[in-house]
């Protein structure tokens, strides 16, 4: 608190110097903002000519943080820059790492451009002409949740600072017609009793593309869609990850394994900047079906746009066999503005940090199997569905409404006997489950996330759409 108090003293001594020294309301006509004319060295706040100092502050931008650099905020983590009213405000923006950052003060409309190279600089300046506390942040997506933010003291700090309601921009090209990794698309089993070498390829890609109809989003994904490919192996096997990313990526980007055991999953030896590649390869431990996800940060933000998938690494006693596996990820999404939107989404840091998802998910998108894109199946068809949560927040209550599950592989564990006749099953973030359900009357069945709000207002919803012959013994719905 000492060098707030410090720097404060100091500039009101500034400012009487200043007050003394210039006749400051010269040129000030009155009271009619339209026809004021303010003279050199004063600006206009309200309706007065006010004298202002030009005040200039330093920060380096690393490690998710903004350090002070020279005077009373020198080495301050995220300071609090602390000016007068009618102040001319300049900060600049000193680049301390490799990474992507700017500084944005959004109630005075101005940021630094976004830099890249160690040692790069940029500065905004603005005119404090309003008393309040408004914040500097950097508007990398997940930056600001990321810790990348600061006060800026206008006079007392007290008063107006409410900003304005932004209003949605117009949706952008889409880089892909679906977002939506296909449900079916599922790799076979092994078949295989002996272990082998897996090689499995992924790469890191940033698309845009309709999270719903008429809005547009900008996803992180792995191989383009969301959730990116699952991949299958077998216990004992040597699984070789190829992991690029792609050079048109703004971030870097990684892979953590749940299924690795050793230093984060994979996540260091995968690390790449835009434009490589790395590999690493690691022994299949454990059965189970897996989650992966990237692992830099911000991670919340990297898996909250869209960048996990799952491997399921075959027990030494298979499965049964069943007719059609499928393979859905629900995952919680946080945009400025709610669903239903038209115009380009923005992440939004706050509504992250504070776990209030504008958008949960199956496969990335806004009830993504309806329509065009609900699965089908028919009476007597066993169906397979390994679901996994990859949050990066949200436990999904898995149900499908109109069915009882026969088998649940509960936690993804593929070793112990599966539950029987369950409802609904909670999935972690980080988490996965394999569900076996047989059809045996024609409807319309509903996936959902059953803490509904999500179902039914966030997305959180699909249709498995059964046809076959009716049975009356199991149902019998005809007096309707
Ligand atoms: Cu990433």
């Amino acid at each position: 608190m000492k060098p707030k108090l410090t720097y404060r003293m100091k500039n009101a001594i500034l400012m009487t110097v200043l007050m003394m020294g210039a006749p400051l309301l010269a040129g000030c006509s009155g009271g009619d903002r339209d026809n004021v004319y303010c003279g050199e060295g004063t600006n206009l706040v309200g309706n007065e000519c006010v004298g202002y100092n030009e005040v200039s502050f330093f920060l380096r931008g690393e490690s998710m943080t903004y350090f002070g650099v020279g005077g009373v905020i020198d080495e301050v983590e995220n300071p609090d820059l602390e000016v007068q009213v009618g102040d001319r405000v300049s900060i600049t923006l000193i680049m301390g790492e490799v990474n992507l950052h700017d500084i944005s003060v959004e109630y005075f409309n101005v940021a630094t451009a976004k830099l890249s190279a160690l040692d790069d600089r940029d500065s905004l300046t603005f005119i404090a002409d309003a008393e309040g506390t408004f914040a500097y942040y950097c508007s990398v997506p997940g930056h600001r949740a990321g810790g990348m933010t600061g006060n800026i003291i206008v006079g007392t700090g007290q008063g107006w600072s409410e900003s304005v309601e932004a209003q949605i921009g117009p949706a952008l090209d889409v880089d892909t017609d679906d977002i939506a990794r296909d449900p079916l698309d599922v790799p076979p089993p092994t078949g295989r009793s002996e272990v082998s070498e897996v090689h499995i390829y992924m790469e890191a890609v940033e698309v845009v593309a309709q999270i719903e109809e008429g809005t547009t989003f900008t996803y992180w994904t792995y191989n383009g869609t969301v959730p990116g490919p699952m991949f299958r192996a077998r216990v004992g096997d040597t699984v070789f990850v190829h992991f690029s990313n792609h050079e048109d990526s703004t971030m870097h980007h990684n892979v953590d394994f749940h299924a690795v055991t050793g230093q984060g999953g994979g996540a260091a030896a995968t690390e790449s900047a835009p434009g490589t590649t790395s590999t690493f390869s690691f022994k299949a431990m454990h059965p189970g079906l897996f989650v992966y996800h990237c692992a830099t940060p911000d991670i919340p933000t990297h898996i909250s746009k869209g960048m996990y998938g799952m491997i399921m690494i075959e027990p030494e006693n298979p499965l049964p066999t069943v007719d059609k596996e499928i393979y859905i990820m629900q995952g919680d999404i946080y945009t400025k503005w709610r669903p239903g939107s038209a115009g380009h989404q923005e992440f939004d840091d706050n509504a992250l940090f504070d776990e209030m998802p504008t958008y949960v998910v199956f496969n990335g998108k806004f009830a993504t199997f309806t329509g065009e894109s609900t699965i089908e199946a028919e009476v007597g068809e066993t169906m397979r569905i390994y679901f996994g949560v990859g949050g990066p927040n949200t436990v999904s209550s898995f149900h499908l409404i109109g069915e009882i599950f026969d088998s649940v592989y509960n936690l993804g564990d593929l070793v112990s006997a599966p539950l029987q006749s369950v409802q609904t099953v909670l999935v972690a973030p980080g988490g996965a489950v394999v569900v076996d359900v047989t059809f045996d009357v024609p409807a319309n069945y509903i996936l959902v996330d059953h803490s509904l709000t999500r179902a039914f207002h966030k997305g959180a919803v699909g249709i498995i759409s059964v046809t076959g012959s009716e049975d009356p013994t199991i149902i019998d719905d005809s007096e309707n």
